[in-house]
């Protein structure tokens, strides 16, 4: 156990909802950090992921550099491959890819990762990442070469969702997938809830706060927003009202 978990379990437990802000190191330029964090310190985030599909090499640890000088907020590395491992981060969202059949992204990477985590203080979260089809090819689809598993196959997703759990994966993450057309509907994560004991992370799509309080409504314990603060840093405004309705 580590404290980024057992701050995620805490919270669960209160019924308390986290917001991950999640930042592209291929999108965000240093020079912008500081502002930008500045308005995450003032919003209702809890927690900073840092990552992407495709980031080139030493652009993650730059910006996690930059972003610890101006936040106290915990960041966490939400890695597309091993290069963007930096022990300049809090902690690791050590994903498998357990909705794809790639068995580099189900444990190859992970092998891979390990003398580069030994050499780091990160605190490591084993999470269960479960890719949920858009209507349109995401990037972590194209890089890992998987499919998506259908909204409409509830009862393989579900189950997907419990197997992590029963291998003994800390975290689930349902993912629509970055800058995803439609978020993931509230009867899927409720279904998925239903099953779980373990905390469950949720992102992709989510551009209002009325999709942002059904996500949370549904059961997510942890919302992960990237792209809507990106495109519109007034975003963070409108989600400050934060309803305690769940
Ligand atoms: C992507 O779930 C995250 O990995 C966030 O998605 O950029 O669409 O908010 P958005």
């Amino acid at each position: 156990m580590n404290s980024i978990y057992e701050n995620i379990i805490a919270s669960k437990a209160e019924g308390k909802k986290l917001l991950a802000v999640l930042i592209d190191p291929d999108k965000m330029l240093i020079v912008n950090v500081k502002q930008f964090i500045t308005k995450v310190n003032l919003s209702i985030a809890t927690h900073i992921f840092v990552g992407g599909s495709e980031v080139g090499e030493g652009l993650t640890e730059k910006l996690v550099f930059e972003i610890k000088k101006h936040t106290q907020l915990p960041v966490v590395l939400f890695p597309g491959d091993i290069i963007q491992i930096t022990n300049k981060a809090d902690g690791i969202l050590f994903l498998s890819l357990i909705s794809g059949r790639n068995p580099d992204y189900l444990i190859g990477k992970h092998v891979q990762a390990v003398s580069k985590l030994k050499d780091t203080q990160l605190q490591i979260l084993p999470t269960g990442y479960i890719l949920i089809e858009n209507g349109k090819q995401t990037a972590v689809e194209r890089v890992s070469c998987t499919e998506p598993i259908k909204r409409s196959d509830l009862k393989h997703l579900v189950e997907t969702a419990k197997a992590g759990e029963l291998l003994g994966l800390k975290l689930i993450y349902l993912e629509a997938g970055s800058g995803a057309t439609h978020a993931i509907e509230a009867h899927i994560i409720q279904k998925v809830k239903e099953e779980l004991n373990i905390p469950l992370i949720v992102g992709g799509g989510i551009r209002t706060k009325n999709v942002l309080d059904a996500t949370y409504k549904a059961g997510a314990d942890v919302v992960v927003i990237g792209t809507a603060f990106e495109e519109n840093e007034s975003f963070f405004n409108e989600i400050k009202n934060h309803e305690n309705i769940y």
